[in-house]
Parts: C-alpha cells; sequence; structure tokens
C-alpha cells in the first residue's frame, strides 16, 4: 500500500501567504516583453516604432518614427502624439521632453529629443490622441 503524506490546509495557506509577500517585497528588475509593435490599453490603435540611432546609445539625442494603425489595420493620420517615458525601477523620467514634430505620411509620426542617460529597464508611453479616441500605448525596453 502507498503512503502519501498530505499537505494539511493550515500550511498552505503560510505558504501561500510567505511568496505573495514575496513577490510584493520585490520588484521586477526586467520587463517580461519588450516588443516593438504594442495594441494600445484599450485596444483603439496598434503602435510601433523603429529608432534612428541603432542601437540607441545613452546620452545621445536621437528620433524615434511611431507608426500608428487602427484596431482594423488602417494608417491613423492626423494624431496627436505625445510622449513621456521613465525608469521604473528608479522612479525618474526622461531628461528631455520628446516632441512629435512631423507627420510623415502613412501613420507615421517622428518624434525628435530622445534621449536616455542610463542603462537598464525602460518604459515609454505613447499617448494618441484622434477626433475619435484617446488611447496609451507603453513599450518596455532595456539599454
Ligand atoms: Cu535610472
Amino acid at each position: 500500500m502507498i503512503r502519501r503524506t498530505i499537505t494539511t490546509p493550515s500550511s498552505l495557506t503560510g505558504l501561500v501567504t510567505l511568496l505573495a509577500l514575496a513577490a510584493m517585497a520585490q520588484q521586477p528588475a526586467a520587463p517580461g516583453n519588450t516588443d516593438t509593435e504594442v495594441t494600445s490599453d484599450n485596444g483603439r490603435f496598434i503602435v510601433s516604432y523603429e529608432t534612428r540611432l541603432q542601437p540607441i546609445v545613452i546620452n545621445r539625442i536621437h528620433s524615434w518614427v511611431f507608426h500608428i494603425e487602427s484596431a482594423q489595420g488602417e494608417a491613423v493620420e492626423d494624431a496627436q502624439v505625445d510622449v513621456i517615458g521613465g525608469m521604473p525601477v528608479h522612479d525618474h523620467g526622461l531628461p528631455t521632453l520628446p516632441q512629435a514634430t512631423q507627420h510623415l505620411g502613412s501613420g507615421n509620426y517622428l518624434m525628435e529629443g530622445m534621449k536616455f542617460h542610463m542603462n537598464g529597464w525602460w518604459q515609454i508611453t505613447v499617448t494618441v490622441i484622434t477626433a475619435d479616441a484617446t488611447d496609451t500605448v507603453t513599450f518596455d525596453l532595456v539599454l
């Protein structure tokens, strides 16, 4: 006959509580996903980016081009595109205030003034505003 050790409910609860506390105490040091194409939080836009400095190095001002499509895959023209960014683990923002300076057509927008001053995990949050919708996309990247 096989004997099994049965975990009692009380010790199981204790273990789950310990694991939950450990998870709360430790912030992740790196993002799980560094995709360059992301669907916006409310599903209104699909946004991707290319950088005009490749690879990105720190302390160099450069430009990004964002490509914005509707959920149906049509290029989004005449949007207002705002960017903020920062390092989630360090709790600070970008050292510059990037501006969308040019609508390049076909849903492409030139963002000038991008600069990173530290290596590590950065988040870039893009807000897209059109006559119909406002929605936000967050990109994670590691330098
Ligand atoms: Cu930092």
